[in-house]
Formats: C-alpha cells, structure tokens, sequence
C-alpha cells in the first residue's frame, strides 16, 4: 500500500526495524549517516536500497528537517556504495519515492540504486 509522505514518523516500520537490527538484512554499507542492503524484490542485478539513519519517512522529509550533516553524509553514502559495487563505469539509476502517488510502501526515506542491466528510458 502506497503511504501517505506527509504523515508522522513511524519507528515500527520495516527499515527502522532493519536498522535495529530486529530483521535481518544484506547489508553492503554502514557508516554514521546511513545503511545500505539488498531489495528483498530485486528490479535488476543489483538493486540496493540506501536509508537514512534517522527518522525520516520520505525525501520531503529529509530535506526539510535533516541536519546539513546527516544531508551530507547520506548523499556521500550512496555515491559510495555505488562506486563499492564498481557501477559508475556501467552506470547506475537512483530513485527515491515520496508519497501516494509515487507509490512509496516504506515509510522511511530509501533511495533505490538500480545498475547491472541496461535500464531503457526512464518511465513516468
Ligand atoms: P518503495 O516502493 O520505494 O517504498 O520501495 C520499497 C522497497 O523495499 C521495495 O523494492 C521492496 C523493499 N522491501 C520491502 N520490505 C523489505 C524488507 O523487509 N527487506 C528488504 N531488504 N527490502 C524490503
């Protein structure tokens, strides 16, 4: 079910489970700011999912209330996962959904990182 982005933080969500450690997941990143791990429903060879470590639930949320530090740190994360996996060559796709109508189920911000394939044109 989509999820309403301008909706209050819920810390029993399925990532802030994951980064309490509660659920498991694979993990191919961890620093101060952020979590990287694999899609449990991979869209492509590689598709990993990098989250904030703090309460954000969407990109909206992040980026109006997120601290320079934690903006910073997170946006560094993912540019460094990516270079991790060897995908700046291939290239790679990042998406971040946010809100009803982008269809994001996750009520904490997650950029998605697609590569491994090639992807086509981006669809609306
Ligand atoms: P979005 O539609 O942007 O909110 O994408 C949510 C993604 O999260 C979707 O690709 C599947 C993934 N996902 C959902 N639950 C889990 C989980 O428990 N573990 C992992 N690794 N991924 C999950």
């Amino acid at each position: 079910m989509p999820i309403d982005a301008t909706l209050p933080y819920d810390d029993q969500n399925i990532f802030a489970k994951i980064l309490r450690g509660e659920i498991p997941s694979k993990k191919v990143f961890e620093d101060d700011y952020a979590l990287a791990f694999h899609d449990i429903n991979p869209q492509a060879p590689t598709h990993i999912l990098v989250i904030p470590k703090g309460p954000y639930v969407s990109w909206d949320d992040f980026s109006a209330k997120g601290s320079d530090a934690e903006i910073a740190g997170f946006v560094r994360a993912v540019g460094e996962v990516a270079r991790a996996a060897g995908l700046v060559a291939p290239g790679y796709r990042l998406l971040a959904n946010t809100g009803l109508d982008s269809h994001q189920e996750v009520p904490h911000l997650h950029v998605h990182i697609f590569a491994g394939r090639k992807l086509g044109p981006m669809l609306a």
